[in-house]
């Protein structure tokens, strides 16, 4: 059965909008049904299926089966072909999954053209690549009194994951997590967003075409607390969590889990500064913090929401960054542009929330150099969740606009003298995800990736990311590293077999 078509995003011409149900077992299922509505309107184009206790138990047991059933025994290179198989079907419902994508969020088509979509195949082949590949350790002991014995480790799933994502890079995010579970020979439990329910529902008709086995992908929708987010975190049969999302969140589930004592990944939020000195090439830090400040409405979790500036080029930098802020395009999501345009918040709860940040600065006593409230468009876009770009200046170090993550488009842009101070400021938060520098400065830019207490610092550029590298956040950013052999020491279990030589 194919479950999506287009159409279902607007619903049927003259009907209801698509119903999106859970996939338990290879089967789908029904629940109490929400509303996804679009951030670019604010009109319902989804009712979803919020899947019950019983049918988070029924995932959990389908996964648990398939996991103890051929699934878990397969070889590294069997696991590895049907990834590929997974990544080679994801290629074929391209078009299916951008419209997916931009439905439920709201951003530019050509964004989930170039970045969401084309990730979330990639993420499947990288790690077809990487646990084919993936190194095994041995040791040979020798002791004194002559005793000598074989020891080689033997990589093993985990079991059942539960994999807990939030909205704003809906497939990029949920492939990512995905992706290497099943590498590992694990099966997977995901729950994505209440605001992002499309792509996942999607990715269930793709596992099912690409002869993932029965139960080994499972998919709940629903909400956190008190709902299906909740029971997986609580749920006996569930042996390890990754999650990503709000730290607060993160808090919640490590308390949630402790009595089942379960594995946790966690990837949770920033507060990530921008570092420019003045040998940068000024050209590159302002579009790069353009770019890093406002890309899928500053709804990603590496977006820079501190900019420090050395004194020099301060006011030739924060003049530029402004302008730049007011100009960006206000487009509907099917329209192209090169470069970074503006786009919806998720939800106007979400609006909601960026605008009372809006409003805090003032009170806290801010300069708002740009942007600073709600755009008017005339058309239906005045039903939807946008917000303008948004450039502050002139507040303190401890204030909440600058300790607080917003997650929306703004950042606030503060002097620095020298670099020790520029290293102290950026370090002094309670988050730290990540960092970027802008110098021509080679020395200064080693320094810096030793310098700063983040899980990333990019240098003269931003959200480059090899899959193979490790990624997560230190602080109230996340716990754990996952990317390349990192997640396969998240996903799997090492037994060491010792054996005697003599
Ligand atoms: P969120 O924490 O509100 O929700 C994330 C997911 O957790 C959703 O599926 C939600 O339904 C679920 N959830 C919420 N409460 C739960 C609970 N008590 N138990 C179990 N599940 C629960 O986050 P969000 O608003 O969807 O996403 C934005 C946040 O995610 C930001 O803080 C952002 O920084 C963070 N984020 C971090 C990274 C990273 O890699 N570090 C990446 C993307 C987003
Ligand atoms: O690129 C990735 O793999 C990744 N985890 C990105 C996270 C983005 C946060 O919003």
């Amino acid at each position: 059965m194919t479950l999506w078509r287009p159409e279902l995003l607007v619903g049927e011409p003259g009907g209801e909008p698509g119903l999106l149900p859970n996939f338990v077992g290879g089967e789908w299922v029904g629940g109490r049904e929400f509303e996804k509505r679009s951030p670019v309107t604010g009109a319902t184009i989804f009712q979803v299926a919020e899947a019950s206790a019983e049918t988070v138990d029924a995932a959990v047991a389908a996964a648990r089966e398939a996991q103890r059933g051929p699934w878990g025994r397969l070889s590294e290179q069997q696991r590895a072909a049907v990834l590929r198989r997974v990544a080679d079907e994801l290629d074929r419902r391209f078009d299916d999954l951008v419209v997916a994508e931009v439905g439920d969020t709201g951003k530019p088509v050509g964004q989930a053209r170039t970045l969401d979509v084309p990730r979330g195949a990639a993420n499947f082949r990288a790690f077809a690549d990487i646990i084919s590949s993936a190194p095994t350790e041995s040791f040979t002991t020798v002791t004194a009194t002559g005793a000598r014995a074989l020891n080689y480790a033997v990589r093993k799933p985990v079991g059942v994951v539960a994999v807990i994502v939030p909205w704003n890079l809906p497939l990029l995010l949920l492939t990512w997590k995905v992706a290497p579970a099943l590498a590992c020979g694990n099966s997977v439990v995901v729950k994505p967003s209440e605001e992002t329910p499309a792509s996942a529902t999607l990715l269930a008709e793709v596992m099912a075409a690409a002869g993932v086995p029965e139960g080994v992908f499972n998919l709940v929708h629903g909400f956190g607390p008190g709902s299906a987010g909740e029971a997986l975190t609580r749920h006996p049969g569930v042996d390890a969590i990754t999650f990503t999302g709000e730290s607060a969140t993160g808090r919640a589930i490590q308390r949630a889990s402790a009595d089942t004592v379960k594995a946790v990944s966690f990837e949770l939020g920033g507060k990530n500064a921008g570092l420019v000195f003045a040998d940068a090439d000024l050209d590159a830090a302002v579009e790069g913090s353009v770019r890093s400040t406002f890309t899928n409405g500053g709804q990603v979790c590496l977006c820079t929401e501190r900019l420090y500036v050395e004194r020099p080029v301060y006011d030739e930098f924060v003049a530029r960054l402004a302008k730049r802020a007011d100009e960006l395009p206000y487009l509907w999501p099917a329209e192209e542009a090169p470069g970074v345009v503006t786009m919806p918040l998720i939800s106007a709860g979400h609006r909601d929330k960026v605008l009372g940040y809006y409003d805090l600065a003032r009170t806290e006593g801010a300069t708002v150099l740009a942007g600073g409230g709600v755009p008017s468009f005339g058309d239906a876009r005045d039903g939807g969740s946008y917000v303008q770009p948004t450039v502050l200046t002139g507040l303190p170090q401890d204030a909440r606009s600058v300790t607080e993550e917003i997650f929306g488009p703004v950042c606030h842009v503060a002097p620095f003298d020298d670099e020790d101070e520029a290293f102290a400021l950026a370090n002094d938060s309670a988050y730290g995800l990540a960092a970027t520098v802008w110098t021509r400065d080679v020395g200064r830019a080693h320094r810096a990736g030793a310098a700063l207490d983040t899980g990333i610092v990019w240098v003269n550029t931003w959200f480059l990311r090899d899959l193979r590298t490790p990624f997560g956040g230190m602080k109230a950013s996340g716990v754990g590293r996952e990317g390349g052999l990192h997640s396969l020491a998240f996903y799997s279990e090492l037994t060491n077999v010792c054996v005697d030589l003599t």
